[in-house]
C-alpha cells in the first residue's frame, strides 16, 4: 500500500484570532458596575448588552420594521460601494463592533470585485461572533486573509495588526453615537491613530429626525428592544452574580431634544435591593427609578464635522440615503501644513 501523504504545510494561515479578553474584560464589567450603580442616576455603558444572547436580539432588532437605520445604511453602501472602493483603493478592511459583519460584505464584494482586498479584520468584543465571522468570510471569499481581534475598541486598538496596504477603518451601524460628546471625541482621535496617509474612516451614523419615529425605532411593537434593554442585567446575574429580576424592570425609550439623543433606560417596578455577590454590593432601587442604560447620538452634518475635526479627521465625502435618515461618511486624517500624515498610532 502506498504511504499516507502527509498534508500540505500551511504556509499562509486564512484565519487568525487574537483574545486580548478574559481577566481585564471580567474587571471593566465589574468597576463599570461599581462605579455605574453607586452613583447618584444608575447608569451602565452598553458595550455590556453583548453576550451571545444580546448579540441575537440586536440581530433581530435590525430586522424589525421599526428599526430603519440597519435598511438605511446598507442601501447607501449598495449605492457606494464600487465609488469606496475606487476612492479607497483599499487592500484591508478593519471594522470596529463588527458584529456578524452582514452589511460589511457589500463592501468586501465592491473591493474582491476591484482586485484590492486582502485582509478583514474585525474587532468585537463578543467572542462568537469574531470567530463565526472569520470562518463565514473565508468560505465566502476565497483566498482572504481574517484576522480577527476579541477586544474592547476602547482599550485594544493598539491590538490591531499593523496595516497589509491602504486600508478601510469602517465604524458601522452608528455605534459611535452610543458615547456621550466628550468620549465620542476621545474615541473618534482614537480611531485616527489607526490611519496612515492613504487610509480612510468610514462611518455610518444616524441623523436626527421626527421624535415618534425615533422613539419608536428603540421600543418596537413586539419587545424585542425591551429584551435586548433587560438582557443587561442577565449578562450582570451571570457574570457577577448579581440577582436582578429582569421582568421587574420597564423598558423606557425617550428622544432627548436638547441633546438629540435616544436615551434608554429601565424603571424598577417595585422598591427592591439588589445584591451583586461578586462585588458584595448592595444596590437599593426606589419604586420608579430608573437606569441608563445606553445613549443613542442623532447626527446632523454640522455636528458630524465638528467631532470629525476635533479629532483631526477632515471629510471627504458624505453619503445618505434619499430619504436622508441616515449617512454614512468616509473621512481621513488630517495632514499637517508640510503634507505629512501625523504618526499613526
Ligand atoms: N456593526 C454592526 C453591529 C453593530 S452592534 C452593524 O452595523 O450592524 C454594536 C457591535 O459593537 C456589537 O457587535 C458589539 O459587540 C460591539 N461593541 C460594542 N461596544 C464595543 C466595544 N467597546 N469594543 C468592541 N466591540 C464593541
Ligand atoms: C449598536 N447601536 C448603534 C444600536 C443603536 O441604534 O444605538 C444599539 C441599539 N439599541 C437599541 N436598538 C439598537
Amino acid at each position: 500500500m502506498e504511504p499516507l501523504t502527509p498534508p500540505e504545510p500551511v504556509t499562509q494561515a486564512a484565519i487568525r484570532i487574537d483574545s486580548h479578553l478574559g481577566g481585564a474584560h471580567e474587571r471593566s464589567l465589574a468597576d463599570d458596575v461599581l462605579d455605574g450603580l453607586t452613583r447618584p442616576f444608575k447608569e451602565l455603558p452598553p458595550k455590556h448588552f453583548y453576550d451571545a444572547r444580546g448579540a441575537q436580539l440586536f440581530d433581530q432588532i435590525c430586522e424589525l420594521p421599526e428599526y430603519y437605520p440597519t435598511r438605511a445604511e446598507r442601501a447607501i453602501l449598495e449605492e457606494t460601494a464600487t465609488e469606496l472602493a475606487t476612492l479607497t483603493g483599499a487592500a484591508e478592511l478593519v471594522e470596529l463592533g463588527s458584529g456578524t459583519a452582514s452589511k460589511t460584505r457589500v463592501l468586501l464584494d465592491a473591493l474582491t470585485d476591484a482586485g484590492t482586498l486582502v485582509r478583514y479584520v474585525p474587532v468585537d468584543v463578543t467572542e462568537s461572533m469574531v470567530r463565526d465571522c472569520a470562518e463565514e468570510l473565508t468560505d465566502e471569499y476565497p483566498g482572504l486573509r481574517v484576522h480577527g481581534v476579541i477586544g474592547d475598541f476602547e482599550r485594544h486598538l493598539d491590538r490591531v495588526p499593523a496595516a497589509v496596504g491602504p486600508r478601510i477603518v469602517a465604524f458601522l451601524g452608528g455605534t459611535i453615537g452610543n458615547f456621550p460628546p466628550g468620549s465620542r471625541r476621545r474615541v473618534l482621535r482614537e480611531i485616527a491613530g489607526l490611519l496612515g496617509p492613504h487610509d480612510h474612516l468610514l462611518m455610518g451614523t444616524d441623523l436626527v429626525k421626527d421624535p415618534e419615529v425615533l422613539e419608536a425605532a428603540y421600543d418596537d411593537a413586539q419587545g424585542v428592544t425591551a429584551e435586548f434593554n433587560r438582557n443587561v442585567l442577565r449578562v450582570l446575574n451571570r457574570e457577577l452574580g448579581a440577582d436582578f429580576e429582569p421582568e421587574n424592570f420597564d423598558h423606557i425609550a425617550l428622544f432627548d431634544p436638547e441633546h438629540e439623543w435616544i436615551e434608554m433606560r429601565l424603571r424598577a417596578r417595585s422598591e427592591h435591593t439588589t445584591i451583586v455577590r461578586d462585588l458584595d454590593l448592595p444596590v437599593h432601587f426606589a419604586a420608579g427609578e430608573e437606569m441608563r442604560t445606553e445613549i443613542s447620538a442623532k447626527f446632523t452634518a454640522d455636528r458630524l464635522e465638528s467631532d470629525l475635526s476635533a479629532a483631526e479627521l477632515e471629510l471627504v465625502r458624505w453619503f445618505t440615503d434619499p430619504e436622508e435618515l441616515f449617512a454614512l461618511t468616509l473621512s481621513r486624517a488630517v495632514r499637517d501644513p508640510a503634507g505629512a500624515s501625523r504618526t499613526p498610532g
